[in-house]
């Protein structure tokens, strides 16, 4: 029996709004492709992000690496997400006591929670993250994804802390929609947490530093994953950005549309 779902299904029952218009714009653009655009210039990933805006659902940002960042900086990338269509995730890992990543998320130079519909903590510190993120996000709108499993070699995220990260979730679905993984988390049928996984690579295995890359049909097809996120495999030949951005969207696409066929 098919047990997967396509997209536009799980939109139409999402009770989480970040989720569901995710979902309808991973079918309208027919991409389940997040790319991690981990540049260092304000130049370099506005041109980036105008490369492979036509071909993904989710345009990820390492936003303290950039090193002339100004408040433009965001502008611009507010509005190539409306020419594009896609939404904006910036990738924090917050990690500390609710009352500091409160004050991360909402103030400071680069007032996160202001422009990124979607961003991602550790559970390390326990629920209170949660509640401290969703005090400013909540409102917003806004969506949080937790890091339930790491994607690089040694990850102490595994067992207990990645089973106890998914009861945290259970627990604060208004804002939790899914996690960073590895590989489908869902156990219930009435659950549909959505699964991002980092670690995406068709030409090679690692990069010396302890990450891992599998391909789109091993995370999409063998292991449940829901967007496949890539970085280097894209933007890593300046040449080749928009070459490389339609052909991992083309295989993510193929490997979902295998997934729900089965
Ligand atoms: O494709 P890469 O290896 O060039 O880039 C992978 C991107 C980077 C990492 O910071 C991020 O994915 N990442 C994450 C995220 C998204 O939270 C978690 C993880 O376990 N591994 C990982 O690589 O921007």
């Amino acid at each position: 029996m098919n047990t997967y779902k396509t997209y536009t299904e799980r939109g139409q029952q999402h009770p989480n709004a970040c989720a569901r218009s995710l979902f309808e714009l991973m079918e309208r653009k027919q991409s389940n492709l997040s790319v991690a655009v981990d540049v260092t210039t304000k130049k370099e990933l506005l041109s980036i992000a105008d490369a492979v805006g036509p071909f993904v659902c989710v345009l990820k940002t390492h936003i303290d690496i950039v090193e002339d960042f100004d408040h433009d900086l965001v502008l611009q990338l507010e509005q190539l997400a409306k020419k594009h269509d896609f939404l904006i995730f910036e990738d924090r890992k917050f990690a500390d006591i609710g009352n500091t990543v409160k004050h991360q998320y909402a103030n400071g130079i680069y007032k996160i929670a202001s422009w990124s519909h979607i961003t991602n903590a550790h559970t390390v510190p326990g629920e209170g993250i949660i509640k401290g993120l969703g005090e400013v996000g909540l409102p917003l709108g806004r969506g949080l994804l937790l890091l339930a499993e790491m994607s690089s070699k040694g990850a102490l995220t595994k067992g207990s802390y990645t089973s106890e990260s998914v009861e945290m979730a259970r627990r604060n679905k208004d804002f939790v929609f899914g996690f960073i993984a590895q590989h489908k988390m869902n156990e219930h049928d009435d659950e549909d947490f959505v699964v991002m996984s980092p670690g995406v690579g068709l030409d090679v295995k690692g990069d010396g530093l302890g990450q891992q890359y599998r391909t789109p049909h091993e995370v999409i097809v063998e292991s449940g994953g829901d967007i496949i996120i890539v970085g280097r495999g894209i933007y890593g030949n300046p040449d080749q950005v928009e070459a490389q951005a339609k052909r991992y969207r083309q295989a993510g696409w193929d490997a979902y549309l295998e997934r729900v066929r089965l």
